[in-house]
């Protein structure tokens, strides 16, 4: 069975998952071990390996020593075309249709594909819409593109529906890494009510009581990244 299919069987059980993200460019391949202590502490049914901002060389490295050393399957979330590798189970292969700026609708997935390809990697595609949540993400700022406001859930409603009748496996409601504030409850809801995809969330949550209102909220999934590096989750 590939991830895939397993999401898809997870979905169905509704099992709510819990994914965890490392960021390359926030660890050093010695803090690995440290890091997956506190990941499977957390409970992770699924690890994420990506960054926006990808400034070290590493990442590679990253995933051959998070793969060596634990049993959670490795999904790359890449924020550019050099998170590749074919040391993980599988990737989200993105297309962010929140917003308007084909390199990022089209364009880096062509420069992505082959390089997938060859890897031999299972690729997800999955839709990432982007949701205001009060100040510049990372993932604004580098791909120049306008996140959907907070308030309009069927403009988010609607970009979803989009990506599946585009044919797109999953979609990932993104807030942004560090978001003060998380997607909202209603359009994770509302999102939920109107699409079939696998739903995962993520940006700006700290703590359980958190993840499980997402959850509630309809979240198949949701990930995690700057309470784990910070030890701060509760
Ligand atoms: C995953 O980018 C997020 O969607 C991670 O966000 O770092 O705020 O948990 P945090």
């Amino acid at each position: 069975m590939n991830i895939y299919q397993k999401l898809l069987q997870q979905k169905s059980n509704r099992q709510k998952l819990l994914g965890i993200l490392i960021d390359p460019d926030k660890i050093t391949v010695k803090d690995v071990k440290k890091h997956l202590r506190h990941i499977l502490r957390a409970g992770a049914d699924y690890i994420l390996v990506g960054g926006s901002f990808l400034s070290s060389n590493h990442f590679e490295k990253i995933v051959k020593k998070i793969k060596k050393n634990s049993p959670i399957p490795i999904i790359i979330f890449p924020g550019n075309t050099l998170q590749i590798s074919k040391h993980a189970d599988a990737i989200m292969f993105l297309s962010l249709i929140s917003g308007r700026n084909p390199e990022y609708l089209i364009g880096k997935q062509v420069e992505a594909a082959p390089l997938i390809k060859k890897a031999g990697l299972e690729s997800i595609a999955t839709g990432y819409i982007l949701i205001e949540n009060g100040q510049t993400t990372t993932v604004q700022y580098i791909t120049q593109t306008q996140p959907i406001p907070r308030n309009k859930i069927d403009l988010a409603v609607a970009t979803a529906i989009a990506g599946e009748l585009l044919g797109l496996k999953m979609i990932y409601l993104e807030a942004g890494s560090g978001a003060r504030q998380s997607v909202p409850l209603n359009m994770i809801k509302a999102v939920k009510n109107n699409t079939n995809l696998p739903l995962i969330v993520g940006g700006g949550i700290n703590s359980k009581k958190e993840v499980l209102k997402m959850w509630n909220a309809g979240a198949d999934m949701v990930v995690i990244g700057t309470a784990i590096e910070n030890n701060e989750f509760v």
